[in-house]
């Protein structure tokens, strides 16, 4: 159950996808926007799938990010059980190093969109930053933090590199 400061929800496939979907709850963390991360897996917990994408604007969240890998259905069944924004990030897997994931994410038939975003952490990472986007249209708060966050990155590039040992 989300409540009005949880408005984004960080879905995965299996734990095994924490330490790639945990950047998109440490951006999230940085901007201020509440979230609840939780393991749905399509395939192993389909009962928990259907629940979770029924109630999910119901139960107050604006935003779902979900994160799979390999045979990574949760992001496109998830989408098509909830009129939320989804967006998928692509997990790397161990075979084929998230080219499948990627795929499976990203070909969605027309009508059911997912937003997909790149293989791994910096998927994760830009999914957050989506979300805070999508909320921030709503929220002028928001807005400045990310405006603050983006003008943060932007001042941190230096403009020579350092010499490597
Ligand atoms: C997918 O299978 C998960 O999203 C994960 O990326 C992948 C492997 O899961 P584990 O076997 O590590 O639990 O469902």
């Amino acid at each position: 159950m989300a409540d009005q400061g949880r408005p984004v929800a960080i879905i995965m496939g299996s734990q095994s996808d924490w330490s790639i979907m945990q950047h998109a709850a440490e951006t999230l963390e940085a901007l201020g926007v509440g979230h609840d991360a939780r393991i749905v897996s399509a395939h192993r917990t389909p009962e928990r799938l259907y629940s979770f994408a029924r109630g999910a604007r119901g139960d107050g969240f604006k935003v779902i990010i979900a994160g799979a890998g390999g045979a990574a259905h949760l992001p496109g069944m998830t989408a098509s059980m909830t009129p939320l924004p989804v967006l998928g990030v692509p997990v790397e897997s161990k075979a084929l190093s998230g080219m499948d994931s990627l795929l499976s994410i990203v070909q969605m038939p027309a009508g059911i969109p997912v937003g997909t975003l790149a293989i791994g952490r910096a998927g994760a990472v830009n999914a957050a930053l989506m979300a805070a986007a999508i909320l921030a249209l709503n929220d002028p708060e928001l807005a400045i933090r990310l405006d603050a966050w983006r003008d943060r990155q932007t001042t941190a590039i230096a403009e020579a590199p350092i010499a490597e040992a």
